[in-house]
């Protein structure tokens, strides 16, 4: 299962709206147990994992086991249940890891198995996969995406100083590991601040991964971000949405769109953004994961609302000091109902993550 969990890891990104789900089959004829198919949910979210693998698979299925790291489906979409098609296929044995929150799959996927005589064993590693899945486990649960908060902080725990734009805190291996967690993102989140001081284009620029850059979002209130900004540039081939308030001006904003650009979350309270009704606006475009990149101010706006679902903190070892923008939060300071999850060394930096327990 554990394997089936890190095959899984593979579309993570890129299969919305559906959980990128692994299934290993394994068959033993005497000689020690053998993997015979192997499957990942497909791009765009079909087919399942489960069609993959049994596909690989072939005849081999027959009397084999399926490692699953979600519930087999229930319904019919474009192909039969993965449920049936496990029976089909002559598979004896499943095991489950997470239990699927869909209504339409929700203990029902086990029944079918059970009802044909397959043995079922459910909730193996499930805490594990289900953290894997989180996107997809917040979108049908809380109707909003994940929330995954990220800052890099000076070793005297600043993000940055006034007034100097985009500072380097964290090298190069922990700058690949940012663009690595945009790409198994659906969207990547910051304030009209930032973007002005820093011009990020927030695109995934790894070899080879060019394509997986999630969307971008930029709190503009009064729609500030220049038409010559690097977000803006490559808005027809990564989308690039803006929270702006209703009463921005229309102008600026048809010049934007223009460009390609788009709008949402317009509800506002006391003139910002509503936060909250902005998160369920982004799940119901089909976003399951939001990764928000700065600055203090946004990062404490989503702490503050309780939005907040996984903390990753990256610490470089230069210290800031004097004009130094102090982090909202920082390994001291994590907010209760969180659990330390992993560190991780990059160079001379760490990286240690923190999660929100989903029930
Ligand atoms: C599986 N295996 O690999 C995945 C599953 O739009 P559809 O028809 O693809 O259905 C989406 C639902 O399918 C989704 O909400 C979840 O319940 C399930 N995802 N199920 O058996 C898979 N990705
Ligand atoms: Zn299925």
């Amino acid at each position: 299962m554990a394997a089936a969990i890190r095959l899984s890891r593979r579309n993570l990104g890129r299969t919305a709206t559906n959980p990128s789900v692994g299934t290993i089959i394994v068959r033993d004829d005497g000689n020690g147990p053998m993997i015979v198919g192997t499957g990942v949910t497909a791009i765009g979210g079909r087919p399942h994992a489960e069609t993959e693998a049994l596909a690989e698979a072939g005849v081999l299925a027959q009397g084999a086991t399926a490692y699953v790291t979600l519930e087999p489906c229930a319904h019919h979409g474009r192909t039969p249940p993965c449920a049936n098609a496990l029976v089909s296929a002559g598979i004896v044995r499943v095991v489950g890891a997470a239990s699927d929150p869909d209504p339409r799959v929700s203990g029902k996927g086990y029944a079918i198995l059970r009802a044909a005589g397959v043995e079922v064993v459910e909730r193996l590693l499930a805490e594990e996969a289900a953290e894997q899945m989180a996107g997809y486990m917040n979108r049908s649960l809380k109707k909003r995406p994940e929330v995954v908060l990220k800052l890099a902080l000076s070793a005297d725990g600043m993000i940055g100083r006034k007034g100097d734009g985009q500072i380097s805190i964290t090298g190069d291996a922990a700058r690949r590991e940012v663009h690595l967690i945009r790409a198994e993102t659906d969207a990547v989140l910051i304030g009209i601040g930032t973007a002005l001081e820093d011009d990020p284009a927030l695109t995934v620029r790894l070899p080879g991964l060019e394509t997986r850059s999630p969307a971008r979002i930029v709190l503009d209130r009064h729609i500030r971000l220049p038409e010559n900004a690097k977000l803006v540039a490559e808005a027809d081939r990564v989308p690039l949405y803006i929270a702006a308030c209703a009463e921005a001006d229309p102008h600026r904003r048809a010049a934007l769109e223009r460009r390609g650009v788009r709008f949402i979350g317009t509800e506002t309270i006391d003139g910002r953004v509503a936060l909250p009704e902005l998160m369920e606006d982004l799940a119901a475009l089909g976003m399951a994961s939001v990764l928000v990149e700065g600055g203090a101010e946004v990062a404490k706006a989503f702490l503050d609302e309780g939005l907040v679902d996984r903390i990753v903190l990256f610490t470089g070892p230069e210290t800031i000091g004097e004009g130094g923008i102090a982090s909202p939060v920082d390994a001291g300071s994590i907010p209760a109902g969180f659990r330390k999850l992993r560190e991780t060394r990059f160079g001379e930096d760490r990286a240690t993550e923190w999660i929100r327990d989903l029930y």
